[in-house]
């Protein structure tokens, strides 16, 4: 888990080895993955499953980036593991774009200062104090295309409910700015292999829409959804959604 203020991880061990990730956010992967480099951004998690076997009584370094972080002692006793690592997990059940029933276009944006450092980062140009203006109604499915316009790359929870990532693509930031325009240019990229299964926190990158599909069960009533990085969070970039219960007929 990556419970840094800001900080972007991009790990790796030093022997070269992969990592096989069998989970993220919310729970198992359809299949293992073999991650070289694991990304990871403040709020997600990923369960990974490293294989020390051929490293008794040897040294196995955690980098980030060419940075070391973690430095793990394999004894050098001998052991009994039976393990293995299945070659699938559990099924996901496929969500298509066409099971939402509406797409709310919601912009990632930074207020800068006359210097150019950014003063607040908001949500769709809201601040915290604002209507709430997103209200999914209990039950139904929305796809919410985050259209990030800033420079910086922002980790994207939701509260109560987990959500699938459909795709990235990049987008002109200027026209949205001064046109109030979506234009695309270039294709829609399909998620990481290890971003396949069910999240709840998404790198929304810069310059480019991300596009999440959410339904939105369990409970009515307000939750939060929110930049995690601290230091915008705190600064603006959360804001309220409310479920509402469906009209009756
Ligand atoms: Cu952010």
């Amino acid at each position: 888990m990556n419970a840094s203020n800001s900080r972007f991880y991009f790990l790796s061990l030093g022997n070269g080895s992969p990592f096989q990730q069998i989970g993220t956010d919310q729970g198992l992967l359809p299949e293992p993955v073999i991650v070289p480099r694991l990304t990871i951004a403040p709020g997600e998690r990923a369960d990974v499953i490293v294989d020390f076997a051929e490293h008794r009584g040897g040294r196995v370094l955690l980098n980030n980036l060419l940075v070391p972080l973690m430095q793990f002692r394999v004894g050098s006793g001998s052991v009994a593991d039976m393990s293995t690592l299945p070659p699938t997990l559990r099924a996901i059940p496929p969500i298509a774009a066409s099971d939402a029933i509406r797409t709310r276009q919601l912009t990632l944006e930074e207020v800068d200062n006359v210097l150019g450092d950014p003063l607040v980062h908001l949500l769709d140009g809201k601040h915290w104090h604002d209507p709430v203006s997103e209200k999914p109604v209990l039950g139904t499915t929305e796809i919410w295309e985050l259209l990030n316009l800033t420079d910086d790359a922002h980790p994207i929870h939701l509260h109560l409910v987990r959500f699938r990532i459909l795709d990235r693509r990049p987008i002109n930031v200027d026209a949205r700015i001064y046109d109030k325009k979506l234009v695309y240019t270039g294709e829609a990229m399909q998620p990481d292999a290890n971003e396949a299964g069910w999240k709840d926190t998404v790198r929304a990158t810069p310059g480019a829409s991300t596009r999440i599909i959410v339904k939105f069960e369990g409970y009515t009533g307000r939750y939060v959804w929110h930049c995690h990085i601290l230091e915008h969070e705190d600064n603006e970039m959360m804001r309220p959604y409310e479920i509402v219960a469906p009209l009756k007929e």
